[in-house]
């Protein structure tokens, strides 16, 4: 099965916000965004702006008539910056005008006059005034430092990684209308839907039940719609609570980038102790994590990344602590992996020093350490269903690892002028919301007298193909034709207090939702089945579209039985509620059982790199992953061929870069490169691993959309590699992105 959207999606009939028809009397905002990224503002000049023909109002922190507060976890983020500028972009005004040229010409010519502050772009510094968003948070297993005696090697290092921008096709926007009663709609392109209705109610002094959010579905969000989406939702609502008129925002490409947060940038120093037999008795680490202005998701961010710090290895002793840094840059936010790829990324690094200083393998050391079944987890979770030795053996086995060694090697030595660089890298990444209230669901299931299906969730589609998969759920539970069911938006009206899509667990989340909503009305239809055919409702059961009666088809269809449900005024509607079962999580002890299955996986990357250029090519990317039984493997090998490559570029090439007056160089597409079907690998390729899958995981599919992010992450270390082959005067520098420039760097270092 394909997914569902793919043929609207191809022919431009797929509607997204900018689809949307406009009403009559549309309005059309610009945001004006700072341009000091620490400042105190001491005059805000409107009077030019507001003279510009076509220009109706300019909305600023004065014109709030609830909390001038957007903060998702802190109440930390004004949605207008009042009295001071925190960072470079950020909004401090919205011009609304006749037209959007209009507006954003207007919003050029409004003048800010302001006093310059101290401004921070480097966590590190940040940690040293003491410039925190929450208070740091350390998870600990076993005794850090009694392990250090019982090592045979010890090996310390720093480690960096860099910030990625979400670069979704669609750029952040909304589209809001007064509705009827006094309330606001809005169609918003957001993963947070409730968070947009909740926001706009407190900025605008209203109830909740007032504001309706609407989504058909997003141009792609890769987390950076999970929460950054509601501050220009809510400038939306404001204009039109205000005017009266419909109001739509749709950001320019480069206001998008300049004034979006991005993937936290991390900086690291660990340690770490091995055995004589290569066993990593301990480990230490210290990350700085790069927050930005305000803290937006970075509490939970932080937190994944503690999660996560020990991959898929077993490390009885670890101790590893993240500093959450205020920064003068846009509030850093979730992205695919949500702190889990840069937690990942030290605990890599720190193996691949080791193993360069023994002058070994990495993956020996990484194959000696790989968890097994009832492995304790530095949270406190027993490792159970764990795969990930099957993953790697496998991976090395089908993909002929041992050959592969030998052909890089026999490439390398008649090679003058290019090597080959070989890497492994496993992967382990929890599923469920850190945050165990967030792990809940409902979904709103009518069957219409024709026997037709509407459903509605919380879950957004974003390309991931979330409506494909629970149509094909409702289509099992029925098992009717699935041209029967019809994905609805995403209406807050609908289903109400949803938690994001996110975490990769909104399949999960809603889709078992759906499951107790289709078994319920099952359950009811059966009873009408059975009294139609004169039998027990246990001996009735559904198959293509046929009602059975112990085992053998009847004349009725379901057609016809979801008619004669109506004709006796049986309910055709229900409401599905869903809680992850057996989660809880202390966060005093920073002990509990957070996940409900963790996906496994492992890859193995080799590159070729260009020695005189410092070019490089991916040429390959094999991968033995664990789906569960994958209820849509077509739709599941886009997420590991989109993951793979959004892993790739964050590794190898996407470089942010901000001035040390905190403003962004690489604000456009030709001084930011993302991977292109150039840059993607010649060979990808992934072989699920046979399994049943976790009862947890809906009907037993694993949950997809995150995990294969890491496993680009192997990149940064074949590229390593290579040019160790190379330059024997090279000692590995942990610094990501690996791009052209460093490689060349590194090529030629002593
Ligand atoms: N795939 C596409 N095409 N577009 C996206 O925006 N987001 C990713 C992933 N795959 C994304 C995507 C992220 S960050 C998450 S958390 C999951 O999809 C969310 O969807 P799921 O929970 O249904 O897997
Ligand atoms: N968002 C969130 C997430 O709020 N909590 C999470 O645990 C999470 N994990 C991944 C991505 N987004
Ligand atoms: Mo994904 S970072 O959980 O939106």
């Amino acid at each position: 099965m394909n997914n569902m959207e793919s043929a609207n999606h191809v022919r431009g009939r797929s509607v997204y916000l900018d689809d949307i028809p406009v009403l009559h009397n549309t309005l059309y905002g610009a945001v004006l965004g700072s341009k000091a990224a620490h400042a105190k503002i001491t005059g805000v000049h409107l009077e030019d702006a507001m003279a510009v023909k076509g220009v109706e109002r300019i909305f600023t922190s004065a014109d709030i008539p609830g909390q001038n507060e957007i903060g998702g976890i802190i109440a930390d983020e004004p949605l207008f910056a009042s009295d001071e500028t925190h960072y470079y972009g950020q909004p401090i005004a919205l011009v609304v005008a006749r037209d959007e040229l209009t507006a954003r010409r207007a919003a050029g010519l409004i003048k800010i006059i302001s006093e310059p502050l101290e401004i921070i772009t480097d966590p590190r510094i940040a940690r040293e005034r003491e410039e925190f968003l929450i208070p740091p948070r350390t998870f600990r297993l076993g005794e850090i430092e009694e392990a250090w005696d019982q090592c045979e090697y010890i090996f310390e290092g720093s480690v960096d990684s860099g910030a990625q921008e979400h670069l979704y096709i669609e750029t952040q926007g909304a589209y809001a209308y007064p509705a009827d009663n006094g309330g606001i709609k809005i169609h918003s392109s957001t993963q947070g839907p409730t968070a947009v209705q909740r926001i706009t109610a407190q900025v605008l002094g209203m109830t909740m039940n007032q504001i309706e959010v609407d989504v058909a579905r997003l141009g792609g969000g890769f987390g950076g719609k999970e929460d950054q989406a509601t501050g220009f939702a809510v400038m939306t609502a404001l204009a039109a609570y205000h005017l009266h008129r419909p109001v739509k925002l749709v950001l320019p490409r480069h206001d998008d980038i300049r004034m979006t947060g991005k993937r936290h940038p991390y900086s690291s120093d660990f340690r770490i102790g091995l055995s004589k037999d290569y066993r990593i008795i301990a480990f230490k680490a210290t990350m700085y994590q790069n927050g930005g202005a305000s803290a937006d998701l970075s509490p939970a961010i932080m937190e994944r990344t503690l999660f996560h710090s020990t991959n898929a290895y077993f490390i009885p002793n670890t101790e590893v602590t993240v500093y959450s840094c205020r920064t003068n840059l846009p509030p850093n936010t979730a992205f695919r992996g949500f702190g889990a790829p840069q937690g990942i990324f030290v605990i890599e690094s720190a193996i691949a020093l080791a193993a360069y200083k023994l002058n070994i393998p990495a993956r020996l050391i990484q194959k000696t350490n790989l968890l097994k079944e009832k492995d304790l987890f530095q949270y406190g979770q027993v490792a159970s269903g764990s795969n990930i030795k099957e993953c790697f053996n496998e991976a090395s086995e089908k993909f002929q690892l041992n050959n592969k060694e030998k052909e890089i090697n026999d490439f390398n030595a008649s090679s003058p002028n290019a090597r080959r660089g070989m890497a492994v890298m496993p992967v382990c990444f929890g599923i469920s919301f850190t945050n165990t209230t967030m792990n809940q669901a409902r979904a709103l299931v009518h069957i219409y007298q024709d026997g037709s299906i509407g459903i509605s969730t919380g879950a957004i589609e974003m390309g991931q193909g979330v409506n494909t998969k629970l149509a094909q759920i409702a289509a099992a539970v029925f098992s009717v034709n699935i041209n029967r069911v019809k994905l609805e938006t995403t209406n807050t009206s609908r289903v109400a207090n949803t938690s994001p899509t996110a975490a990769s667990s909104g399949t999960d989340l809603n889709g078992n939702a759906l499951i107790i909503a289709c078994n319920a009305l099952s359950a009811r239809l059966k009873k009408v089945a059975s009294a139609i055919t004169g039998c027990n409702a246990e001996d009735i059961s559904f198959h293509n579209e046929i009602i059975f009666k112990e085992s053998t088809p009847t004349e009725l269809t379901w057609q016809e039985l979801i008619k004669e449900a109506f004709l006796k005024r049986v309910s055709l509607s229900e409401i599905g509620h869903y809680t992850t079962p057996k989660i809880f999580f202390d966060k005093t002890s920073e002990k509990g059982n957070p996940f409900a299955y963790h996906v496994y996986g492992t890859a193995i990357i080799t590159v070729t790199v260009d020695c005189i250029r410092g070019t490089y090519d991916i040429d390959e990317v094999l991968i033995v992953h664990d789906f569960g039984n994958s209820l849509n493997p077509v739709i599941d090998k886009g997420q590991i061929e989109g993951g793979v490559l959004q892993g790739l570029g964050w590794s190898t090439m996407e470089e942010i870069v901000f001035n040390s007056e905190g403003r962004l160089l690489s604000d456009t597409l030709s001084t930011y490169k993302v991977p292109d079907i150039y840059s993607a690998p010649s060979r990808l390729e992934c072989i699920p691993l046979e399994t049943t899958g976790p009862e947890l995981a809906v009907m037993k599919s694993k949950a997809v959309g995150e995990p294969p992010f890491m496993y680009g992450i192997g990149a940064y270390f074949a590229i390593q590699n290579a040019i160790k082959a190379f330059n024997p005067g090279y000692t590995p520098d942990f610094n990501l992105p690996m791009t052209p420039e460093k490689v060349l760097r590194n090529l030629y270092s002593k």
